[in-house]
This record gives C-alpha cells, sequence and structure tokens, in this order.
C-alpha cells in the first residue's frame, strides 16, 4: 500500500457491528466478562481500547513499523522509551532538542541516575566519541527544533547497531510523509502526535513506532504500567487527522519553501534556518533521507535584539503568537523565551538560540497572504 492510501486505510478495518466507516469512540473504562478471563480480547481501557487500538495500527503503518503505542502526549511517549533504561546507563542525545525533552532528560531522569551526553550531531560521526560499555540510548531529532539541524539517520544507526545501542528518533518535524527513520536503520520512531499527525492544533498526544517484538512487548509494558495512555475520542481525532495528512504536508512544504526564500532575500532578516537551502550544512543529508524539507523555519533579524524579535511576533496577524507546531493554522514562536525557556541561556545560544531567533510553523493558509503577513510585520 503506499503512503498516500496508508494515512486513510492503513491498519483499518471497518466497524463488525454496524459497518461504521471511521472507527466507533468506545467512550467506556472497562468491558463485561462473561466468566473470569471470558472476555473479547479488552479488559481495561488503560490496557487496551478498540479505539486507540485503531490509532496504533496507523501509527505503524504509517512509519512501516510492526507496532504502534499511542500515548497521552509526546513527552508522555519519550518518558515510556527512558523507563527502558536503569541507574548508571548513558543516554546520547543530540545538544539541540524540544526543551521540554532536554528538561525531562536532565531535570527528572539525571536524578535516577542515568548519564545524558548532549553533543552536536551535525557529523554524525561524532556520536561515536561519546560511546561507552555504559550507553543504552542514542537520542535523535531531526529537523531538530528550532535550528533545523539535520542529523544523519543512517550512519547514526550503524554506530548504534555496531554497539548495540537502542537508536530512537524524534520524527515530529518531518512526519513519516517526509521521513521514515525505521526504514533507515532506527529501532523506536517517536512523535508528538499533538503537531503534524494531528494536524488541528486540538489534541494533546504522543506515538512510539517499532518493528521488533520483543521492544514493543517492553514498552506496552511501560504503557500500561505506568499509565499515560489517550482516551478514546482524542484516538478518533488523531485518526481523523491522519487521514489528510498527505495532502496537508504537500502545502507545508510548497507555503514553507515560498516563505523560506521571502526571508531569505529580506534585507532586515540576517539568517534564515531551513533545509531545503543549498548552503544548509546538511542539505545533502535532508534530500537523501526526507522527500522535501517541510514548513518549519527559524530565522534572525540583524542585531540580535529581543525587543526587535518581540515587536515582529506581536504585529504579525495571521501567524498566530503561540507554542505548539504542525497544524493547519501558521504560528510563530520565541523559542528563547517560550519553547526552550527551560535550556540555561549559555547552552541554548551554544546552539543559536539566540534573542532575536524566530520560529515559525508554516500553515496551509494561501501564500501570499503569509508574505503579506510577514513583511507588514518585519517592517
Ligand atoms: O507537547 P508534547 O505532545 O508532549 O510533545 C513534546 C515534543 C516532543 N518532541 C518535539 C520535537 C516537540 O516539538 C515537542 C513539543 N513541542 C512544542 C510544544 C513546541 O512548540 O515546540
Amino acid at each position: 500500500m503506499k503512503f498516500n492510501t496508508k494515512t486513510i486505510h492503513g491498519g483499518q478495518e471497518h466497524d463488525k457491528a454496524y459497518g461504521a466507516v471511521m472507527p466507533p469512540i468506545y467512550q467506556t473504562s472497562t468491558y463485561a466478562q462473561s466468566t473470569p478471563g471470558g472476555h473479547k480480547g479488552f479488559e481495561y481501557s488503560r490496557t487496551h481500547n478498540p479505539t486507540r487500538s485503531a490509532l496504533e495500527k496507523s501509527f505503524a503503518s504509517l512509519e512501516n513499523g510492526n507496532y504502534g503505542l499511542a500515548f497521552a502526549s509526546g513527552l508522555a511517549a519519550i518518558d515510556a522509551v527512558l523507563k527502558l533504561l536503569r541507574p548508571g546507563d548513558e543516554v546520547i542525545s543530540t545538544n539541540d532538542l524540544y526543551g521540554g525533552s532536554y528538561r525531562l532528560f536532565s531535570q527528572i531522569y539525571a536524578n535516577f541516575g542515568i548519564k545524558f551526553h548532549f553533543i552536536g550531531m551535525k557529523n554524525a560521526e561524532n556520536i561515536e566519541t561519546f560511546v561507552t560499555k555504559n550507553t543504552k540510548l542514542i537520542w535523535v531529532e531531526t529537523p531538530t527544533n528550532p535550528m533545523l539541524n539535520i542529523i544523519d539517520i543512517k550512519k547514526a544507526a550503524s554506530i548504534a547497531k555496531k554497539h548495540q545501542i537502542l537508536l530512537g528518533v524524534d520524527n515530529t518535524f518531518a512526519t513519516p510523509y517526509l521521513q521514515q527513520p525505521l526504514e533507515l536503520g532506527a529501532d523506536i520512531v517517536m512523535h508528538s502526535a499533538t503537531k503534524y499527525l494531528g494536524g488541528h492544533s486540538d489534541v494533546i498526544m504522543g506515538a512510539l513506532v517499532v518493528k521488533n517484538k520483543e521492544l514493543a512487548d517492553r514498552l506496552y509494558f511501560i504503557q500500561n504500567s505506568s499509565g499515560a495512555v489517550c482516551g478514546p475520542q482524542d484516538s478518533f481525532l488523531l485518526l481523523r487527522g491522519i487521514k489528510t495528512l498527505h495532502v496537508r504536508m504537500e502545502r507545508h512544504c510548497v507555503n514553507g519553501r515560498a516563505v523560506a526564500e521571502y526571508l531569505e532575500n529580506h534585507p532586515k532578516v540576517e539568517k534564515v534556518y531551513w533545509p531545503g537551502f543549498k548552503h544548509h550544512t546538511n542539505h545533502e543529508v535532508a534530500k537523501s533521507q526526507m522527500k522535501d524539507f517541510g514548513g518549519m523555519i527559524s530565522f534572525t533579524t540583524k542585531g540580535n535584539s529581543y525587543e526587535k524579535a518581540k515587536k515582529i511576533v506581536e504585529n504579525l496577524k495571521i501567524f498566530t503568537l503561540a507554542e505548539s507546531l504542525g497544524g493547519v493554522e501558521s504560528l510563530s514562536g520565541h523559542p528563547a523565551s517560550m519553547t526552550h525557556a527551560s535550556i540555561p541561556k549559555e547552552e541554548r545560544e551554544k546552539t543559536g538560540i539566540v534573542d532575536s531567533l524566530i520560529r515559525l510553523s508554516v500553515g496551509i493558509e494561501d501564500k501570499d497572504d503569509l508574505i503579506e503577513d510577514l513583511r507588514q510585520a518585519i517592517g
């Protein structure tokens, strides 16, 4: 089945009771048993729920995996991956990643005796320098949030395989439409499904997909034991969102390119971060592992002034100033004070998250209106 068919049909079957085309919302916490243990495959909705199961099958299908797991948020999904580890284990993570992931690693799991190395991964070979006998997980986000760096997944996977380390890839910015990490050798792919998979800024949810049965069983055990699952209503909304993922992504990519090129030629703009530019450090890697370059863009204005950046995001009318990304509507954000405020200033400035940096999630509105909005806001 091709990707554009999988978004609509992948892992789905028609409802057995009445032939409903969409999976019904099974708004129930529990299921009747005829005798102890006499149930129809569902006992309790923390463990399984038919609407959530339909969504989990869709996740697995989109990422070319065998097993999908849905969580209450993207961070809950990452949290489940970290629970595979033990005190004394080490993680090598990219140093340019969502601030909430950094906070979970450095302020929660570091306290449980797990050691994190936050490193630059633009040159993926750098990862091997940090491998020790205790390294159990390599955590890659690509494109990174918010600097749009590209990490070579195949290279990271070959290092992970050589040392028998798990490779997890946060595929939130790319989506499975643009990039399929399991096909490139990753063991775990993760999503903040809140973003492009849902696509309508109305649900908080996370996803994991794996190929390996033993790994899937360990993650299902953690999902059920820790209980950070999503409800049936949200699962239904995600299933509905996914059906248009491919058409939305096509437009995000077209609009993203138009906005990136406009900003690149703007006299007041200093630097534009977007992997579609030939001069982007890892443009060739992006070309080889992604189908197109997506709708996420970051940029700085000349003078590196917080006041100027604040004025621009306040002046934007169609781009709403808000956390999050990946919805049909365009959003702007100021990473240093919003999504990445939990990273110490000194650390975040090393990766380029300076005071004038603005992040755009380019939506699927008319691109001329988006460019006009930027024109009037930047001045
Ligand atoms: O918000 P939640 O669904 O828990 O997902 C966390 C998360 C994980 N990974 C990446 C790459 C993310 O971008 C996020 C969430 N990011 C934002 C809310 C944001 O505005 O960047």
